[in-house]
């Protein structure tokens, strides 16, 4: 990857999530893939409707939120996450670990070339692979889930990058039953990391840099763990999680409950329908 150093900034806040793409359910998503959470999806107008609804969301809490259209030759379109990960300056191209989703890819690039002019474009190349989704972030603290979709490679071209920007990067070896770091994680907050018991530990995380903590949900509530925190303490994650629920509500933030079943359908959760930047 090639990155001129003189274009790196400042950190950013992770709750300054000011701008989203998104994109549209394609007319395909029946066909998308799926062997984690869901079976598959089985109803494309419910899937609409709980995508926009979920857009929705982000519009109304301050994201100023873009739609790319669908495209029929790729049933997982809508999960843009792992397509680019904006990062400091840096916009990364992984090249996705799933060979039928490779050419979901040019439309979002190019969106986020031409928004983001200043911008390093950053594009691995084989045998490198990852997927966006395997990628979390804590202030200056990266995590990468070494996956079925992320390997060796790819992880060795994110740290080339981060190393560049002065961040650390730690990896995190992603269970056999998760797809990626994301489905089973995130950030509600700059100093909070969801995770589900069994799945990951929060040793596997390594010592958290002060006034952070990594909070361990049950198992059954991993789903639950992958949510979008916003400004305001309000925090987007899926409905008919009640323990994070009252987790992250006990901690002060304002939870907005979305249906995500036809998502979680092709094992979607919410970040993954979205790139930030
Ligand atoms: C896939 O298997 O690639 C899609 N059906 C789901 C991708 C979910 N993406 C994410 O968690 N970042």
């Amino acid at each position: 990857m090639d990155h001129r150093p003189e274009l790196t900034m400042a950190t950013v806040r992770l709750d300054q999530k000011s701008r989203a793409i998104v994109r549209s359910i394609s007319e395909s998503y029946i066909n998308a893939i799926a062997n984690y959470f869901g079976s598959g999806p089985t109803d494309i107008a419910a899937a609409k409707s709980q995508h926009k609804a979920y857009a929705d969301a982000l519009s109304a809490n301050g994201v100023e939120v873009t739609t790319l259209e669908a495209d029929q030759d790729y049933p997982d379109c809508v999960f843009v996450e792992d397509q680019a990960v904006v990062i400091d300056g840096h916009v990364l191209l992984p090249v996705p670990g799933h060979e039928s989703r490779r050419g979901e890819q040019p439309p979002i690039a190019d969106f986020l070339s031409d928004q983001l002019q200043g911008h390093q474009i950053c594009k691995m190349e084989p045998p490198a692979m990852m997927d966006g989704g395997d990628i979390l972030r804590i202030g200056d603290l990266f995590f990468v889930g070494r996956s079925t979709r992320t390997n060796d490679a790819g992880i060795s071209e994110l740290k080339d990058l981060l190393d560049h920007l002065g961040h650390e990067l730690r990896v995190i070896d992603i269970p056999a039953q998760a797809l990626h770091l994301t489905s089973i994680s995130s950030t509600p907050s700059d100093n909070l990391i969801l995770i589900p018991e069994e799945y990951l530990t929060p040793e596997s995380f390594g010592e958290m840099p002060e006034g952070c903590e990594v909070i361990v949900m049950p198992k059954e509530e991993v789903y639950g763990c992958n949510t979008i925190g916003l400004p305001g303490n309000k925090v987007l994650m899926a409905d008919g999680y009640p323990a994070v629920q009252a987790e992250l509500e006990s901690r002060g933030f304002e939870c907005i409950l979305l249906d995500m079943s036809q998502i979680r359908a092709a094992d979607g959760s919410l970040t993954c329908c979205s790139v930030f930047y």
